[in-house]
């Protein structure tokens, strides 16, 4: 059993190293670490070349020219590890918000199901205690208008931590996702739900970022606001 963990980065040479060492301390056997960066002006990229060497290659990084979205970073970090063989496949932030220690909890789900989305709404989920009460209902309303929109029933449709089977991910037609931003993660949750996977939320406490700062921008909300809008209707006529 092999497993890839895909990580897009922007700007997270403040926190990689300390990702990096949570993740392989899990000693999961035949872990691999796809780190997809653009061209970070910080350095993330060589820093996680530099890494890469210290952990005997379970490390690979993606360089991309230019900042063109987490989007299109995970497609190519799915698409690599597709190419690579592996049987599992993690998505999470790079920032220390997604805890590494779930992942084992995440390919235990995944006997069983075959999509886990590590979910703030449901019963052991949360958010970290520092989040204020404008935050918290920015994103409790976010994940409800995508329900409301697009219909599907994932509460936590705007998670960016799940796990694949990676029959899953080879399964998707990546030309029907348009989002660059976190409305990406909501895209993948829809198209899973419309494949009929088998879906399971895994309650997860979503950290605030370590260190370093966030990248949503006004235009990845109304990327989100706007694309889910006639989700309903194109999932009613088809
Ligand atoms: N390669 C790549 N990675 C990105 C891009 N934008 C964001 N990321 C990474 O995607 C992950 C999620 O981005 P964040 O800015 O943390 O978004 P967030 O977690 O929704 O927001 P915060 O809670 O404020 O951190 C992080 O690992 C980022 O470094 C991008 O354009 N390209
Ligand atoms: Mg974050």
């Amino acid at each position: 059993m092999t497993v890839a963990v895909v990580v897009p980065t922007y700007n997270e040479a403040e926190v990689l190293p300390e990702f990096v060492h949570q993740l392989f301390s899990l000693s999961i056997p035949d872990l691999q670490l796809i780190v997809v960066d653009d061209s970070s002006p910080d350095g993330t990229g060589k820093l996680a070349e530099s890494l890469s060497i210290n952990h005997g290659g379970n490390i690979k990084v993606l360089h991309r020219r230019g900042k063109l979205g987490l989007g299109t970073a995970y497609v190519q970090g799915f698409q690599y590890a597709l190419k690579q063989g592996a049987d599992y496949i993690i998505q999470m932030d790079a920032d220390l918000s997604h805890s590494p220690e779930y992942i084992p909890a995440f390919l235990q789900e995944l006997k069983k199901v075959e999509v886990v989305i590590g979910s703030r709404y449901v019963p052991g989920g949360g958010l970290d205690k520092k989040w204020g009460m404008r935050r918290r209902a920015l994103s409790y309303l976010g994940n409800l208008y995508i329900r409301l929109a697009s219909g599907i029933k994932v509460k936590d449709a705007t998670s960016g931590f799940k796990g694949f089977r990676s029959y899953v991910l080879s399964s998707l037609d990546w030309s029907k996702f348009k989002c660059k931003g976190f409305a990406f993660q909501a895209e993948m949750a829809y198209a899973c739900e419309r494949k009929k996977f088998r879906i399971d939320e895994y309650g997860i406490t979503f950290a605030e970022r370590a260190s370093g700062r966030s990248k949503i921008s006004i235009n990845i909300v109304i990327e989100a606001l706007w694309r889910f809008l006639p989700l309903r209707w194109s999932r009613k006529s088809g």
